[in-house]
């Protein structure tokens, strides 16, 4: 205990709003694996996050304990991190109230999130998608969290938190630590490798634009065959003018663990066929072992389940334990 005690806190979640993406991995997961035994780690599936969009209720239960395998297939061991599902934790709803009363509405609508998801899904604009900022908050500062793993698209969020959390401390005291994001450097953003100007997401209605964790080799081969490049032949690094090629340099960086020049030479006269063949298989090879290991472990289903309550159990502790003090500095009367 007085170990767990002793290391910095970290908290981030995915959302099982679609199968995870190689995004989820590169811009989440693979980061969580690397800072695991260095810190004290809660690791979430944010399902309350992911019906501010409409979701198949059968298939959100099954992605969410799909996601829950591919977690402890990527390395993620749950002896050693609380790995949990959001909803299973009520301190989050609760919580997500207090601070909805605390975060300003003008803020609100400054999320690039909000914009963007109220853009694609015009006939559901929720009150939900428009506070997503706050059970973000509450998700953060119930662990009293001092780092949140995060990829690039999600630091304006973990910016309000922090605003939030000083909002609240200045009223009443150290309540909240102020979290800071940890945003890797590379595979912060990982692009669509149709419209690479877009990040890979989840719940992309172009399937060919995305890699899944635990997609065929064969069909993340495709994928990569069709990938959009532009009209040079050199692979070089250079996002703005060269969106899909940079893209592909930052994809295959991570998953071959080489820089952008030993890649820019590795491929100096060659055409982009072999490029992009060359990460394909890279990918496959990255992703291979973690497919093999989550479909090993989905069919345990009491593990699985075990998994989750104990992580529920080991979360709600933590939780409960910060939510009491909220509820006590705002004025709530104790049970
Ligand atoms: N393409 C990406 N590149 C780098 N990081 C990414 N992340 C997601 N996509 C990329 C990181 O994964 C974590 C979990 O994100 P999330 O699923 O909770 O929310 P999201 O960012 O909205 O992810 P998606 O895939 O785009 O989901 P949908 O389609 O449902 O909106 C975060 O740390 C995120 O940065």
């Amino acid at each position: 205990m007085s170990e767990i005690t002793e290391k910095k806190t970290i908290l981030s979640g995915i959302q099982p709003s679609g199968d995870l993406t190689l995004g989820s991995y590169l811009g989440a997961i693979k980061n969580w694996v690397e800072l695991s035994e260095e810190y004290n780690c809660f690791y979430c599936i944010v399902d309350m996050h992911s019906i501010t969009v409409r979701q198949n209720p059968a298939e959100l239960r099954k992605r969410t304990l799909a996601q829950l395998a591919q977690y402890i297939a990527s390395g993620l061991d749950p002896e050693k991190n609380t790995i949990f599902i959001q909803s299973h934790v009520s301190a989050h709803a609760e919580l997500s109230w207090v601070l909805s009363c605390y975060t300003m509405f003008g803020e609100l609508s400054r999320m690039t999130q909000f914009k963007d998801k109220s853009a694609k899904n015009a006939d559901n604009i929720n009150a939900g998608l428009f506070t997503y900022p706050s059970l973000m908050a509450a998700d953060i500062l119930l662990y009293q969290a001092d780092l949140v793993p995060v990829g690039g698209d999600q630091k304006q969020h973990v910016e309000l938190t922090r605003d939030i959390a000083n909002r609240f401390n200045g009223i009443y005291g150290d309540v909240f630590t102020v979290p800071e994001p940890f945003i890797p450097k590379v595979g912060a953003r990982i692009m669509s490798l149709t419209t690479p100007e877009n990040k890979m997401s989840k719940s992309d209605k172009d399937p060919g634009g995305c890699i899944y964790i635990m997609q065929k080799p064969e069909e993340i081969m495709r994928s990569f065959k069709r990938a959009v490049t532009d009209s040079e032949t050199c692979v070089r690094y250079d996002p703005e003018n060269k969106p899909g090629i940079s893209n592909l340099m930052s994809i295959y960086s991570v998953a071959a663990g080489k820089t952008f020049e030993e890649i820019e030479n590795e491929f100096a006269g060659k055409g982009y066929g072999d490029f992009k063949v060359r990460v394909g298989e890279s990918v496959v090879e990255m992703l291979r072992p973690i497919r093999e290991e989550s479909e090993r472990i989905l069919k345990d289903k009491a593990y699985v389940e075990q998994v989750y309550r104990e992580g529920a159990a080991r979360a709600s502790y933590v939780a409960n334990k910060t939510l009491r003090k909220v509820y006590k500095k705002v004025g709530f009367v104790a049970k």
